[in-house]
């Protein structure tokens, strides 16, 4: 049974890529197996231009993803400005289970995962490229806080991330997290989501950690790390994830106002809990008894 299972992510789209990942979990398969399939599916099925293959490019609209998946065993993997490959956090996770290496890059990781079997193809939509093109007049580069709610195609919609912690039956903790990164980007950028301890972190010890915002806020702090660090002494999910944003909030008092960062945490009890900088985060939970939760989180602004 899947009695204990849990599986949490970040905003609205978070409901259906956990439904997927409930699949895995509710017939007694691994963590593992579950955030893989639930940012399978917010990287194809639901075409959204922050993730995967619906998302907007960088300024020379060029369509790079970022992904990493983590099991609480510490094994991990990670792609970063990953081109024409649908599936990217697939890719981390043949990283993670078929080379000695943690993350590939750029050239070489599309070379890996068209060895792997991956089909290489042109992903940039035709509406994606619209709103590049629209872009392209003023090329300004403001990311807008909380644009995932207001995700849809072609849309102006400049950061987005699917961040997802599961707890399988067994106890067992994993993570994923995938993302065509912040919109006009410049080429080369790679944000938080690909990089273990930043954008996910996972300890079957303690529990697991994701992030979604702007992710050079997430690497100077060592996010998701310091969130899973800071369950380690004893806070709770939530506690964790406002001490994470106060951090934040000291390290870069006057960006702070301006720029959106949001924490998801899981513990090894099945406890959820949530923090953002600035109000409109919304994260989904999803275990036995509700499969479609949808829940605010708490902010500081
Ligand atoms: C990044 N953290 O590339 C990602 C973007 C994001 O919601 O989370 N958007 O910086």
């Amino acid at each position: 049974s899947a009695s204990g299972a849990r599986v949490v992510s970040t905003w609205d789209f978070g409901v259906g890529a956990n439904q997927v990942a409930w699949k895995t979990l509710s017939a007694g398969g691994s963590a593992l197996d579950a955030v893989e399939a639930g940012a399978r599916w917010a990287e194809s099925d639901l075409c959204n231009p922050t993730v995967g293959r619906c998302g907007n490019p960088d300024r020379d609209g060029v369509l790079s993803l970022d992904a990493s998946i983590m099991d609480g065993d510490g094994r991990c993997g990670s792609v970063a400005a990953l081109s024409d490959i649908a599936h990217p956090v697939s890719v981390a996770r043949r990283v993670m289970e078929k080379t000695p290496h943690v993350m590939l890059v750029g050239e070489g990781a599309q070379q890996f995962a068209v060895q792997q079997g991956f089909e290489r193809r042109k992903l940039l939509t035709p509406e994606a490229e619209k709103a590049w093109r629209e872009w392209l007049k003023t090329a300004q580069y403001t990311p807008e806080i909380n644009a995932e709610r207001r995700s849809r195609p072609g849309g102006s919609s400049n950061h987005d991330t699917l961040g997802m912690l599961a707890i399988d039956a067994q106890g067992r903790l994993a993570g994923a997290c995938t993302t065509s990164g912040m919109a006009w980007k410049m080429h080369g950028r790679v944000g938080d989501s690909p990089i273990i301890g930043a954008g996910l972190y996972v300890d079957n010890e303690v529990g697991a950690a994701t992030a979604s915002g702007v992710g050079e806020e997430m690497i100077r702090n060592a996010a998701s790390f310091l969130v899973v660090e800071l369950m380690r002494q004893g806070r709770s999910p939530a506690d964790a994830c406002r001490e994470a944003i106060a951090r934040v909030v000291r390290k870069r008092p006057e960006a702070s106002k301006t720029l959106q960062v949001c924490f998801l945490a899981l513990n090894k009890h099945g406890e959820v809990g949530a923090y953002a900088l600035h109000r409109g985060f919304v994260y989904a939970v999803c275990d036995t008894d509700r499969q479609d939760d949808l829940r605010d989180s708490a902010s500081v602004y």
